[in-house]
């Protein structure tokens, strides 16, 4: 018997037995020590390390509401969902997510790779430091994980039983709710609105039939749209980086949806490091050099998606239909159009909903981030309306730098 075979929710001194018993990386006489660290919405993370030695872990541990209210009754299948799948993404994109050492159905946790050496992505773009080679990892990770779970390389029943595997109904309701709903009718009254914009908000957003209709449309494609295994939650919180590394963690809102949600959720996040730098960073050259950082970043994420995609589906494409001379083109071109409205979506969610960003809230200066969020908004509306007019990197920066110039 051990009191680990009832779930609880743990403290960090239950965490450090846990790990001594049940992880083989510890032996009975270590110290350990144990430090709860998450700062996401939905679960816990400790971190355990032994004094005087280098070994360590993280155990990710889910309760049955997510941490930021207890309005939200979740699974906590979801942390099987989630130890399955980095399994699943380190065998598609090697090097690309952390190590998984043990999934415990029981008491509902994970233990893997300690990153404690990265940083979280956010954090570290909230002190404007660059990551030349973000987009070529990034652009891997994503050709890799998404192009290689669709119907254009599995085998179709194959790929039909991961849908059923990875059903993930109260996380995707978190998205269809908070993603395409609320932010434009706020009918459950939870929006945050920075009261200096509501009346512009209120305007743009809630007062605006034709971008309703069109959240409408892509909240139902993202209901339906079983097209790849996508992670679900892939903003710069969910990345730890260092200069020469990037791991992707926390996909525990992956499902079958739509290509461009992963696409689209990097974009608007890079987009607001840009919002955050522009209105912040007092040095005009520091300024520069940052800003044109992230715009070459944007760029490149798009279009080295796109050739890696097409790369990618040339020496792997098993369907039939997927030789037909031009339908490459034709579906990355939808992947794209569906890259364009998320990264609208994204934009207007994590400033005007539950859930908002600190890139954006932590602008202290109020005029500074008035326009940051108008700057945000702006551009997403574009993204959303005239979704089908975007193509390439160009086409995305370009639609920032207006919204900059109304
Ligand atoms: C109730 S959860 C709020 C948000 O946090 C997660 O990271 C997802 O982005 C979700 O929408
Ligand atoms: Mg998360």
């Amino acid at each position: 018997m051990s009191k680990f075979d009832t779930y609880f929710l743990m403290n960090p001194e239950d965490v450090s037995e846990y790990a001594k018993e049940k992880l083989d990386l510890f032996d009975d006489k270590a110290e350990l020590v144990c430090k709860e660290i998450g700062d996401g919405n939905i679960n816990y993370v400790f971190r355990v390390w032994e004094k005087n030695s280098d070994t360590s872990v993280i155990i990710k541990q889910a309760g049955d509401t997510a941490r930021i209210s207890d309005d939200f009754k979740l699974s906590t299948d979801r942390t099987r969902i989630e130890a399955e799948i980095l399994v699943l993404e380190g065998k598609l994109a090697p090097g690309l997510v952390p190590v998984v050492y043990k999934y415990d159905d029981i008491m509902n946790c994970c233990a893997m790779e300690d990153l404690s050496d990265h940083e979280i992505m956010r954090s570290a773009l909230m002190k404007h430091e660059k990551f030349p080679g973000f987009a070529e990892d990034i652009t891997t990770f994503m050709v890799n994980t998404l192009l290689l779970t669709t119907d254009v390389v599995l085998d179709h029943k194959e790929k039909k039983a991961m849908v059923k595997s990875f059903i993930n109904p109260q996380l995707c309701e978190i998205s269809e709710d908070l993603v395409y709903t609320e932010p434009f009718n706020d009918y459950q009254g939870r929006n945050g609105v920075f009261p200096p914009n509501l009346e512009w908000v209120t305007k743009e957003l809630y007062e605006d039939k034709a971008l309703r209709m069109e959240a409408a449309k892509l909240k139902f494609d993202f209901m339906t749209n079983a097209q790849a295994l996508i992670h679900g939650d892939l903003h710069t919180g969910s990345i730890f980086i260092k200069k020469d590394s990037t791991k992707v963690i926390d996909p525990e809102f992956a499902f079958y949806g739509p290509i461009g949600y992963d696409v689209g959720n990097v974009v608007a996040n890079l987009m607001f490091a840009w919002a955050n730098g522009d209105a912040t960073i007092e040095n005009p050259t520091e300024k520069e050099r940052y800003l044109s950082w992230l715009e070459e970043t944007i760029l490149q994420v798009i279009d080295l998606f796109k050739e890696k995609f097409l790369k990618s589906w040339k020496e792997n494409a098993t369907e039939v239909f997927a030789k037909e001379e031009g339908f490459d083109k034709w579906y990355l071109g939808t992947v794209i159009h569906d890259t364009a409205a998320v990264t609208g979506l994204e934009l207007c969610r994590r400033i005007v909903g539950l859930a908002q960003v600190k890139d954006i809230t932590s602008i202290e200066d109020e005029k500074a981030r008035v326009r940051a969020e108008r700057i945000c908004l702006t551009a997403a509306k574009k993204y959303i309306k005239n979704r089908e007019g975007y193509r390439t990197g160009e086409d995305f920066l370009n639609t920032l730098k207006e919204a900059v110039q109304q």
